[in-house]
């Protein structure tokens, strides 16, 4: 750990300065560092960002002396833990010569390997003592190779396999808000971004702290869990400030993605369409911008790995400037691509078809049911946002004759701004549907919750006008007599998509809906 010499050495500068004084030994030996504090604590200077290493210890360690004797701090036990330090040493100063020496470091899992944290504070580390220098019985070297041995175990372990196995990253969910349903939410938002939840950490009071997200302690909280389970990336479940996030990454050494940057991840991973990937782009490099840093020359950050995925073919290695550029051009193409739509639409209306659009929550089953409505087969899957590019499909009436169906992407509650902004080009072909056919997945626990979140979204892109028919879809999984209740209280008609079942009805009901339109307007279709 330490030689007696340097730990004498130390000693006797700290009784000569009144101070405590430190140094920074690498895994060989050297010293990196040299640190005077004051009588009471020490601080570790910029030892510079670990990028990269997360999941592995700094390799230097810290040995300082404590002119009182004290135990080690609580500071010195959070240096230990944030700056990842092999581990950390004080060596009591008496009377100009070293005394007692305390060492402690990381323990490699608190709670035994149940995943379930530290119970206490302490479980989170393994301390040691002598009475002399000489007397510590630590084998540095074979703890710290034992300690990451340990380590790469544990990670191996938890969840489905290491990053190397399943070639996915492996991320922290931290939750901020203390509504578990929302929390739920967002490791679906995270399963269907396709990466692999390597761990959660929440907190219980909902309280963003304004520097760094989360307090101290939390931070230590999640570097800790990071290292333990190799996660790089904290997955937040709020929008983070740009100089938060940042400070967060200082602080950590992990790369932080908030909660629109992870929906357009999805969004990105997803669009098909000219117009799609043309507008998640654009959306995600205005989200960045001011989360670039100077330091991000080459623009690491955005390349690779989530929150670094394009739509497209787009080189995101590009500097600032040029990132201003590329928002210009997409902007000009996002108009260009809106006047086309502009023509087909006109088109569409001058062929006079009524219009049913398919909205609703996201994984509702609004692609199962416009496929099987339509004998189509468009993509449906058990993943958020499945769906981005509206799809129209041509549908036959038994009285009405043709009409259109279109699916569209779905809502989500607490939508950003900065998507529905995004997506409100694409959204904006909903204003001419004839009749809204609202999905909702009756079985959802969350139903009238999701219910209200798109019905909100509906005002808030203007459609409140347009006449809606709640579709109350899964009715599979759901008991008949709810069911019945919920058709009377919503006047809206139970089918299951994926069984095929009801949809009859729902053609009817629909008819009768478009058929009232049209002698309000006074027009028989
Ligand atoms: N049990 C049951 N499952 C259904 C039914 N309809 C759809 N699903 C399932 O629900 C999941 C979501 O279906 P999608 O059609 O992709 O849902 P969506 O609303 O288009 O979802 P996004 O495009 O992601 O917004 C799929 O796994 C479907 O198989 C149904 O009637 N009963
Ligand atoms: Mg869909």
């Amino acid at each position: 750990m330490v030689s007696l010499e340097l730990a004498r050495h130390l000693a006797s500068v700290s009784a000569d300065l009144g101070r405590q004084v430190g140094v920074l030994l690498t895994r060989d030996g050297a010293v990196r560092n040299v640190v005077v504090g004051d009588a009471h604590k020490i601080e570790i200077p910029d030892v510079g960002r670990l990028r990269g290493g997360v999941g592995r210890f700094r390799g230097l360690r810290l040995v300082h002396t404590h002119l009182r004797g004290e135990p080690l701090t609580h500071d010195d036990l959070t240096d230990l833990a944030l700056l990842r330090l092999d581990m950390v040493a004080k060596i009591d100063v008496e009377a100009g010569d070293a005394g007692g020496i305390e060492v402690a470091w990381l323990a490699p899992s608190p709670d035994g390997g149940s995943g379930e944290g530290a119970a206490t504070y302490e479980d989170n580390f393994q301390r040691t003592s002598a009475p002399e220098v000489h007397r510590l019985d630590v084998d540095f070297e074979a703890t710290m190779s034992a300690l990451e041995e340990e380590m790469a175990r544990i990670a191996g372990t938890a969840g489905e396999g290491t990053a190397g196995e399943t070639g996915r990253e492996r991320v922290l969910v931290v939750g901020i808000t203390p509504d578990d349903e929302h929390f739920a939410e967002t490791l679906e938002l995270v399963r269907s971004a396709g990466v692999e939840v390597a761990g959660t950490v929440r907190q219980k009071r909902y309280k963003v702290h304004p520097k760094t997200v989360v307090g101290r302690g939390k931070l230590q909280e999640i570097v800790l869990e990071g290292m333990r389970r190799r996660a790089e990336v904290a997955i937040f479940d709020i929008d983070l400030k740009p100089a938060q996030a940042r400070a967060f990454e200082d602080a950590t050494g992990m790369k932080a993605i908030d909660r629109t940057q992870l929906i357009l991840d999805i969004f990105a991973q997803r669009a098909r369409s000219r117009d799609g990937k043309v507008q998640v782009e654009l959306a995600q490099l205005k989200y960045s911008l001011p989360r670039l840093t100077e330091k991000d020359a080459g623009l690491s950050r955005l390349t690779g790995g989530i929150g670094g995925r394009g739509p497209g073919e787009t080189v995101m290695e590009v500097g600032r400037r040029r990132i201003r550029d590329r928002i210009r051009a997409l902007e000009k193409e996002v108009e260009k691509l809106s006047r086309q739509r502009d023509v087909r639409r006109r088109r569409r209306r001058d062929a006079d078809l009524p219009i049913l659009s398919i909205i609703g929550y996201t994984n509702a089953g609004k692609s199962t049911l416009l496929n099987a409505l339509t004998e189509s087969e468009v993509e449906a899957a058990d993943k958020l946002f499945q769906t981005l590019d509206p799809t129209s499909r041509r549908l036959r009436f038994p009285r009405e004759g043709e009409v259109i169906v279109t699916d569209t992407v779905g809502f989500l509650s607490d939508l950003p701004d900065d998507l529905v902004t995004a997506f409100r080009a694409t959204l904006e072909e909903l204003a001419d549907a004839d009749l809204l056919l609202h999905v909702v997945d009756a079985s959802d626990p969350r139903f009238d919750d999701k219910l209200a979140a798109v019905e909100e979204l509906v005002a808030q892109l203007d459609l409140g006008e347009i006449d809606r028919l709640v579709v109350l879809n899964k009715a599979d999984r759901v008991p008949d007599a709810e069911l019945a209740a919920r058709e009377r209280r919503h006047d809206a008609v139970a089918v299951s998509a994926l069984h095929r079942q009801g949809l009859g009805r729902l053609i009817e009901a629909a008819e009768t809906r478009l058929g009232r339109k049209a002698e309000l307007a006074g027009a028989p279709r």
